[in-house]
């Protein structure tokens, strides 16, 4: 049978590819297993230094499986466990992995799928794909931190709209409002993420994973709190090869050999 979830290691970087075609990659337990256990792997390994996530066939993920959800005891649906063990964890290690992550939306994202590509870091998107907050349509609300990230990426005005109507965001849409870095055209997206993510593995890790770290926290910090953030990161930064590397390569006029290591 083939795995659910493709991991494919490269020079520096992993590619990671929801493998559930036949249901658009939607969530069941073992793809979130998988997914789990990949990044945590990827969090162990100093030698991987990006990430790319895409998905397999024509979607990139339809969120949860809904011919898989667990049921309580009772008889009833238990969402809440699904969300307590799977969902908030998965968005937590996106957030928290120390490593570049960028995500080549290769078509339809749907529910937790659509907001899986929006934590993570770098977000591609085929011209054909879009974004649906499919969720009211099912009596549900947005999870997977839609609610979070969505009104902080194109506004609350068109959350709330795109999050009640559950009307699809095109990829274009996406772009222009500030949801996702850039559209691509369909049969370059998977050149365009592999290069960018092959890119991303080339520089300096430590800086990239302190960014990382900074811009978490900044919608929520206030201004005095972030700039000791920064001076804490900056501090960090100035003692790694990388930033004696890089003003080398600046003076020399040459590229920059980066390590990614903190020492
Ligand atoms: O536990 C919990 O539920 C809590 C967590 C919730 C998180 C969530 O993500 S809730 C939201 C769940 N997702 C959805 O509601 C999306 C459901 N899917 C759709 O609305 C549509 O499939 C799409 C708009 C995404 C795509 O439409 P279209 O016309 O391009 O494709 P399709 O024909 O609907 O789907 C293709 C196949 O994938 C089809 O199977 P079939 O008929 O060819 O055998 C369809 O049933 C299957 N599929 C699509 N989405 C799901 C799915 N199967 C299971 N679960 C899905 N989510």
């Amino acid at each position: 049978m083939e795995p659910v979830l493709l991991v494919d290691a490269r020079d520096g970087w992993v590619k990671l590819t929801l493998n559930r075609p036949a249901r658009l990659n939607a969530f069941d337990e073992a793809l979130h297993v998988a997914l789990a256990a990949a990044l945590d792997d990827i969090a162990a390994n100093d030698a991987v230094r990006a990430v790319l996530l895409t998905g397999a066939g024509r979607g990139f993920c339809a969120g949860q499986d809904l011919s898989a959800v667990p049921t309580a005891p009772d008889g009833r649906h238990d969402l809440g466990s699904v969300v307590t063990r799977f969902y908030n964890p998965l968005i937590m290690r996106l957030r928290r992995l120390e490593r570049p992550i960028v995500c080549a939306v290769n078509g339809v994202a749907a529910g937790a799928g659509a907001n899986l590509a929006f934590a993570c870091d770098i977000v591609l998107a085929a011209r054909s794909a879009k974004f649906i907050q499919a969720f009211a349509k099912i009596g549900l609300v947005p999870d997977s931190g839609g609610t979070w990230t969505l009104p902080r990426l194109v506004g609350d005005a068109r959350a709330r709209a795109l999050m009640m109507l559950g009307e699809p965001m095109s990829a274009e849409q996406a772009e222009t409002w500030g949801a996702i870095w850039k559209v691509c055209d369909d049969n370059a997206l998977v050149a365009e993420a592999e290069t960018l993510t092959a890119h991303l593995a080339t520089q300096p890790t430590f800086a990239l994973a302190r960014t990382k770290r900074l811009l978490n926290g900044s919608s929520t910090a206030d201004l005095v709190h972030q700039l000791d953030g920064e001076l804490d990161a900056q501090r960090a930064c100035g003692a790694t090869p990388d930033y004696a590397e890089g003003v080398s390569a600046f003076t020399e006029k040459r590229t920059p050999r980066f390590t990614g290591r903190a020492k």
